[in-house]
């Protein structure tokens, strides 16, 4: 590597520690956390003793104030003990971004100082039975009333519904389309908030989901992030960061199974040989680590342009998400299938990694969604 290509001193410690963290704190227990459906809220919690509660927040906002590329970085790291674990602290960053990020002093003094340290969680809340790609066309509606909003609507999907305690939330304040809609965060506790059952899924076991319902919620107009009708706005910036880690966790699962991999065949022997030896099996390992590379350099590319908000940011966070989270389902796939059977036994980890990597081609936007972002960028040139 030139030194153009290298990660810095700074980056590789961090990536370190974040390998450490795992290594203790998450992969010995990310198979029982996928089997009881648990969600690990105190390994979770003690994330944030390290700063990855808030990444990219800045440090005058008690955030450890660092870029897209070791957020991705941390993000990899922890997906390759659990995939679900570290989507879910990449949400809780990305919803603790926007606030700070966007937020006046008011809303990011009240809820900031906790969500640094994770004493409380955040969401993020976009998606809605009726607008899931179509995001723009959301309908929960915030009606001015006095010093406060009064929300009426459903969320679907929630990562964290029930069991985070902020909401950040999209929602309806003007005209139909992105400019009338604008961001409110709002509490578990408030009045009026509820909850749908959580979702019985094919992975992301570890993370729960649900719909989040409001009832005449009143949320205090202080807890409005920006201006109205700039929610959409801040809505998908949060996302070009949040694609990156989604795409990060993708890289991070692949990397693990495609080191499984590695490790079974030169074990597993068949036909008096190491299945590792059998050329089909070595192009097989080949083509992964081809996919798996290229796919990292073109999201640690998207990272640092999403740091340094370069024009393109947007479109190289989508189609980096794409590549990584397709090539990441791809090489789980074919890690399962130098496995044999036993690929497809809960003994070994790499079901679980097929399940869990299989939603981020979904969420976040679909991949279909991040190949119209790049297609009418292009156009638009
Ligand atoms: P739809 O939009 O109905 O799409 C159906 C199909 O049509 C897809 O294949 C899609 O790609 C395709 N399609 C749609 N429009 C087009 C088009 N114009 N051109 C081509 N194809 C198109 N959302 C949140 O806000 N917060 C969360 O925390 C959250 N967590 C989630 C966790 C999980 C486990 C899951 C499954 C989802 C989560 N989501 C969350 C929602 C997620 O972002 C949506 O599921 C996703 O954006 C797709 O929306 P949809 O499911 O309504 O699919
Ligand atoms: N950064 C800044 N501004 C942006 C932006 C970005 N990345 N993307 C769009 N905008 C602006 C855009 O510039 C425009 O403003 P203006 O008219 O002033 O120029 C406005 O937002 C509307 O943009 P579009 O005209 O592109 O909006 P449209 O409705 O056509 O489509 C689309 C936008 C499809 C890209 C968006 O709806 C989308 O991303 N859909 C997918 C939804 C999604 O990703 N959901 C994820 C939910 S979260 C989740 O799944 C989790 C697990 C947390």
């Amino acid at each position: 590597m030139t030194d153009q290509f290298s990660l810095t001193e700074d980056q590789l410690a961090i990536q370190e520690m974040a390998r450490r963290f795992t290594a203790d704190a998450i992969t010995p227990f990310a198979a029982k956390w996928d089997e009881d459906h648990e969600f690990p809220r105190a390994t979770i919690k003690s994330a944030a003793e390290l700063g990855f509660a808030a990444i990219y927040v800045s440090e005058e906002s008690g955030g450890i104030g660092l870029g897209r590329l070791e957020a991705a970085l941390i993000m990899e790291a922890m997906a390759y003990g659990c995939p679900a674990t570290s989507a879910f602290i990449s949400i809780h960053n990305m919803a603790s971004w926007m606030i700070d990020a966007f937020g006046g002093e008011a809303v990011k003094a009240k809820y900031l100082p906790d969500l640094v340290t994770m004493e409380k969680m955040a969401g993020y809340c976009l998606t809605e039975p009726g607008s899931g790609s179509d995001a723009a066309a959301l309908r929960t509606a915030a009606r001015l009333d006095g010093d406060h909003y009064v929300v009426n609507g459903t969320k679907q999907f929630i990562s964290g519904g029930g069991v985070n305690d902020v909401y950040v939330t999209m929602v309806r304040t003007g005209q139909d389309g992105p400019k009338g809609i604008s961001t409110l965060v709002i509490e578990k506790d408030m009045a009026g908030v509820s909850f749908g059952a959580p979702e019985r899924k094919l992975g992301w076991n570890a993370s729960p989901t649900a719909q989040v319902i409001f009832d005449n919620v009143r949320v205090p107009v202080e807890n409005r992030v920006g201006a109205e009708g700039d929610g959409f706005r801040f809505a998908m910036m949060g996302l070009d960061g949040g694609r990156l880690n989604i795409g990060a966790c993708s890289l991070g699962g692949a990397q693990r199974c495609l080191d499984e991999a590695v490790r079974y065949t030169k074990e597993r022997q068949q036909f008096g040989q190491p299945v590792a030896e059998f050329q089909n099996t070595q192009f097989t390992l080949a083509d992964m680590a081809t996919d798996l590379e290229s796919a990292r350099a073109l999201l640690y590319m998207a990272a640092a342009k999403v740091s340094a908000n370069a024009p393109d940011k947007s479109r190289f966070s989508a189609m980096a998400k794409r590549l990584a989270t397709d090539n990441g389902s791809s090489i789980v796939d074919r890690a399962l299938q130098l496995h044999g059977g036993y690929g497809y036994l809960k003994d070994y980890p790499i079901e679980r990694f097929w399940r869990d990597l299989r939603v981020h081609s979904i969420l976040e936007g679909t991949n279909q969604v991040m190949r119209m972002i790049v297609g009418r960028d292009l156009l638009r040139q």
